[in-house]
C-alpha cells in the first residue's frame, strides 16, 4: 500500500548515504539490549508509554515537551518501557528522538516504525532500541518470520501488531516475543478495546499479550488484565498533557 511504498523509497535513499555495514559500527550496535517482554512480564502493571508528537488521526498532540523530558519522566514514573515513534511523515518523530531517549534512560525502548526492510532493524539497534515493532498488516508471513528472526539474531525483542483474526493466524511465530492487538483500525481510525478482548482467546500463553491504542483509564487496564494482557501501549493519553511523565505515574498509583 501507500505507506509501504513511501517507506521503501525512504529506506532505499538512506542505504545510499549510510549502508547497513556502517550501521554495524555505531556504538549502540554493541550495546546489550534490555528485554521489553521480560520487563512487561515482571511488572504488576506493564505499561509501554509512547512519545507521540502528532498523528494522522489527531494532528498535533504535543509539540511543546522535549523528547528527553518525556523519556526521563516516563522512566521516573516506573513505566516498563517506552515507545519512540521514529516516523517523520505521519508522526513527526525521528531517529534523533530514539538516540536522545537512549542517551537519558536505561529502560527498554521500542522503535515504533513501519518496518518494511531489514535495514530498519539494524538501524533500530544502531540508534539504541531494545525492541522493534512489526505490523502484520504491512508484511507477508515469510517477511514476518525473516524480520523477527533477524531482530532476535541481534538481540532485539519483537512486538508483532495485529488487528484481526487473519493477521493473528499468520503471526504466531516462535521468533515473536509479544503480540500486540491494536485497538485502532488503521484504515478507519475507529478505536475499540473489544478487538483485544476477542483476539486474546486465540493468543497462546508463550506470547506476552499487549493491548495497544485508545487506552485512557486504569479501569480499562483492569478489564484487559482479566483477558490475560500484561502490556498496555499508551500514547495520546499521556502525551496530550503538559507533563507526560507525571500523567504516566498517576496510572501506576
Ligand atoms: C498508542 P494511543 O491511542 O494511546 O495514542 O496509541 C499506539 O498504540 C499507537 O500510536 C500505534 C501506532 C501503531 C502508531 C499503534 N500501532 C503503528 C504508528 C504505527
Amino acid at each position: 500500500d501507500t505507506i509501504t511504498a513511501y517507506k521503501l523509497k525512504e529506506v532505499n535513499a538512506k542505504k545510499k548515504v549510510l549502508p547497513q555495514s556502517l550501521l554495524e559500527h555505531f556504538p549502540f550496535f554493541d550495546r546489550v539490549p534490555i528485554s521489553l517482554a521480560e520487563a512487561l512480564r515482571n511488572a504488576p502493571t506493564g505499561i509501554i508509554a509512547e512519545h507521540k508528537r502528532r498523528s494522522p488521526s489527531k494532528s498535533v498532540i504535543n509539540d511543546k515537551v522535549s523528547i528527553d523530558e518525556v523519556a526521563i519522566g516516563y522512566e521516573k514514573a516506573g513505566i516498563s518501557g517506552m515507545s519512540v515513534l521514529t516516523d517523520t511523515k505521519f508522526f513527526g518523530g525521528s531517529l534523533d528522538d530514539l538516540v536522545l531517549a537512549r542517551a537519558v534512560t536505561s529502560f527498554p525502548l521500542l522503535r515504533k516504525e513501519f518496518i518494511v526492510d531489514p535495514y530498519q532493524i539494524y538501524e533500530a539497534k544502531a540508534y539504541g532500541a531494545d525492541a522493534i515493532l512489526l505490523i502484520a498488516a504491512c508484511l507477508k508471513q515469510s517477511e514476518l518470520k525473516d524480520y523477527s528472526e533477524i531482530a532476535k539474531s541481534i538481540g532485539l525483542d519483537v512486538l508483532l501488531e495485529v488487528h484481526n483474526m487473519e493477521e493473528l493466524e499468520k503471526s504466531l511465530l516462535p521468533s515473536v516475543d509479544m503480540l500486540g492487538v491494536n485497538n485502532r483500525n488503521l484504515k478507519t481510525f475507529e478505536v475499540s478495546t473489544n478487538i483485544s478482548k476477542e483476539l486474546s482467546k486465540h493468543i497462546p500463553d508463550e506470547f506476552v499479550k499487549v493491548s495497544e491504542s485508545g487506552i485512557s483509564s486504569v479501569e480499562t487496564i483492569k478489564e484487559l488484565k482479566e483477558y490475560g494482557f500484561n502490556g498496555f501501549l499508551i500514547g495520546e493519553n499521556f502525551m496530550k498533557t503538559d507533563n507526560p511523565g507525571e500523567s504516566a505515574s498517576d496510572f501506576l498509583k
